[in-house]
């Protein structure tokens, strides 16, 4: 099957291109164009620490725009601050990494194995005292606005675990291949989140009769420079937006969430497109109509409404928005690769979700899906939540051996075992996933 091809770039070519823009991607660092003259923000300051593993006593007379020295002579692909460094990078304009599956294997997602896909340039600055979260729209009854200490002071607190998966997650398996970050199956975590319910909080403004539909927006920056365009500004219907479980987080694993992944304020909706959990989220509207934000017309986050042929060009008016996500399920451990002696016998787990629904069996084969036997198969945290699955595997004799897992939700949808209906943009892949054993 043909792969469209993974960029993976290093941290000599972003330098090289703009060094001044490599600074503000890896560090958060601003520097002043004509003189050079970089100033370090604290966190810019903690960020180029961590990379390189001590504090740096001189920063302030470090140049701009140049590679610290400890990392110039390296060529691998350059690591993301924060993060697990066998985190797969995609894309570092903007940033976009995913997760290796063996590195999934947490009950709850940690911050630096949750994977990153970024639209426009995170903002490099946030004051925590002047944040506001605004609501309006037209059909808010009135237009209001919070502090971040107004919303943890005037509203309920919440945690839930959820699951944020990219709608795009998969994408690198389709033929013909399709455009955009070649994701293959790592956008995709689970973390705990904890704020107030975004239902509270448009209560308090004032929901219209009228209102059908919820759009964000965040302080993240076009990719253009241009301050009047939004990167992505997306939204979901008001059944969604008043679900309990739909969250304006500020903390995410019980820590503040970090700067990647929205500090200081997201929007988190369980089980959808990631797309719909704004980042940095500053304003939230009440439409009367379905949002007409960035990214929510034409191909993007959108499926065919009727199947297609591979391949297809598909009229914008034909394409329907992804609501709720599929059932999918991913083996966490082993790593595939895996290599026993004959007569071992091999533990296999891992995680399943199904959107908005729940998961109601996982099963495996070691026979390319002749025969599927069933896992145990733990309830979610809460709702919203995946759900654990283990087993215990034998093996006939010596040879090469593929584990494959496939859920099946509550409705009796289950997961192909091919990559499933093209589609323009590649969205919705939950073909299931295999690995590789060896027994010796
Ligand atoms: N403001 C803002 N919100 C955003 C994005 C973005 O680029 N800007 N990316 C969206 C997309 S497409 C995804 S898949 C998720 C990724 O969340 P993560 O980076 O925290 O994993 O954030 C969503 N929210
Ligand atoms: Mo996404």
């Amino acid at each position: 099957m043909s792969k469209a091809r993974r960029t993976e770039r290093g941290i000599h070519a972003l330098y090289a291109e703009d060094p001044q823009r490599a600074d503000r991607l890896l560090w958060g660092r601003e520097s002043d164009p004509v003189s050079r003259r970089g100033f370090l923000r604290k966190s810019a300051l903690l960020a180029m620490g961590s990379a390189l593993g001590a504090s740096i006593p001189f920063a302030k007379f470090m140049p701009s725009g140049l590679i610290p020295a400890a990392l110039a002579d390296r060529t691998d692909p350059f690591k993301i601050p924060g993060k697990h460094p066998d985190l797969i990078v995609l894309n570092d304009r903007p940033i976009n990494a995913e997760t290796p599956p063996h590195l999934l294997d947490d009950a709850v997602t940690p911050a630096d194995k949750l994977f990153v896909r970024n639209n426009g340039i995170p903002p490099s600055s946030v004051d925590l005292e002047q944040w506001r979260l605004v609501i309006d729209g037209e059909s808010a009854r009135q237009s209001v606005e919070f502090s971040i200490a107004d919303l943890k002071r005037k509203f309920q607190h919440h945690t839930y675990q959820l699951v944020i998966e990219c709608g795009g997650n998969g994408r690198s398996e389709f033929n013909p291949p399709v455009g955009g970050n070649q994701w293959t199956t790592g956008a995709i975590g689970c973390p705990e989140w904890t704020g107030v319910r975004l239902r509270d909080v448009l209560e308090a403004a004032g929901i219209e009769d009228d209102a059908v539909y919820i759009g964000y927006y965040g302080k993240d920056h076009h990719l253009s420079g241009d301050p009047s365009r939004n990167p992505i500004s997306r939204g979901v219907p008001m059944s969604k937006a008043l679900e309990d479980e739909t969250l304006i987080a500020w903390a995410m694993n019980g820590e503040d969430i970090p700067a990647l992944h929205g500090h200081p304020l997201r929007l988190v909706c369980g089980g959808w497109p990631a797309s719909t959990s704004g980042k940095w989220l500053s304003k939230i509207v009440i439409r009367n109509k379905i949002h007409d934000g960035a990214k929510m017309g034409g191909k993007s986050y959108r499926v065919p409404c009727q199947p297609v042929a591979p391949g297809a060009k598909v009229a914008d008016e034909d394409m329907c928005i992804i609501e709720s996500m599929p059932v999918k399920s991913l083996i966490t451990y082993p790593r595939t690769g895996a290599m026993l002696k004959q007569g071992q016998s091999l533990p296999v787990r891992g995680h399943a979700w199904a959107g908005d629904l729940k998961v109601e069996k996982v099963e495996i084969s070691l026979d390319f899906g002749v025969h599927w036997r069933p896992c145990n198969l733990e309830a979610p945290k809460n709702r919203l939540a995946w759900q654990h699955w283990q087993t215990r595997v034998d093996f006939p004799g010596p040879g090469y051996y593929e584990v494959w897992a496939r859920a099946t939700d509550s409705e009796g949808n289950a997961q192909p075992m091919v990559v499933p209906g093209w589609n323009p943009k590649g969205y919705l892949n939950n073909a299931c996933h295999r690995i590789a054993v060896k027994v010796l």
